[in-house]
């Protein structure tokens, strides 16, 4: 199975976030408001037997939870070409903590260090062919977008299928943060 751990974002967040979508941008996919998440630490493909190892690495940690503000928007581009347009999270020493935990959970389990700095970040968008200058206005349009703070109170590992439109992502484990 295809996994990743992210924390998954209250409805009305997902909700704010996806109006900022819609229009606007020839050549990009927008991201359905039920797939909207910020992942903490990507993990790919693995056997049962590993899945279940991390299952027990990660209900083994102790994380806090804390109040997460997501604000700003961003681009991620490779060979040159933006690829992804998303919002980004207000600096936030709770939400690296987490994270860190969680990649030396991880690295405990038999996984791989994660060599990519953690970006905190919610697709908003994936971009085919984006005309840039239509881009360009939309990030700047909401450049000051701010959502309202939001309590964290779990973290969650996620299974994805890949699909020809979007990925259908199940959440098969929560833990809660104290
Ligand atoms: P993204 O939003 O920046 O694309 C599920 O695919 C989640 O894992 C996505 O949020 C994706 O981040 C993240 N992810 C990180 N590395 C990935 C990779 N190599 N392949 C697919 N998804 C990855």
């Amino acid at each position: 199975m295809r996994l990743f751990v992210a924390l998954d974002l209250p409805w009305d967040l997902r909700e704010r976030l996806a109006a900022l979508g819609g229009r606007g941008i020839p050549g990009a996919r927008w991201v359905p408001e039920e797939n909207l998440h910020l992942t903490l630490r990507f993990i790919g493909e693995v056997q049962a037997p590993q899945a279940e190892e991390i299952d027990l690495a990660l209900a083994t940690l102790r994380g806090r939870g804390f109040t997460l503000t997501l604000a700003g928007l961003g681009t991620f581009a490779k060979g040159g070409r933006d690829t992804q347009l998303w919002v980004g999270a207000e600096r936030n020493t709770a939400l690296e903590h987490l994270q860190g935990k969680i990649e030396t959970a991880l690295q405990r389990a038999g996984l791989p260090p994660e060599r990519r700095r953690f970006q905190p970040h919610v697709t908003l968008a994936r971009l085919d062919n984006a005309v840039p200058t239509r881009l360009a206005q939309f990030v700047q349009a909401h450049n000051l977008f701010r959502a309202a703070p939001v309590a964290i109170a779990h973290f969650t590992l996620f299974s994805s299928r890949l699909g020809k439109e979007a990925s259908a992502y199940t959440a098969e484990v929560e833990y809660p943060l104290g």
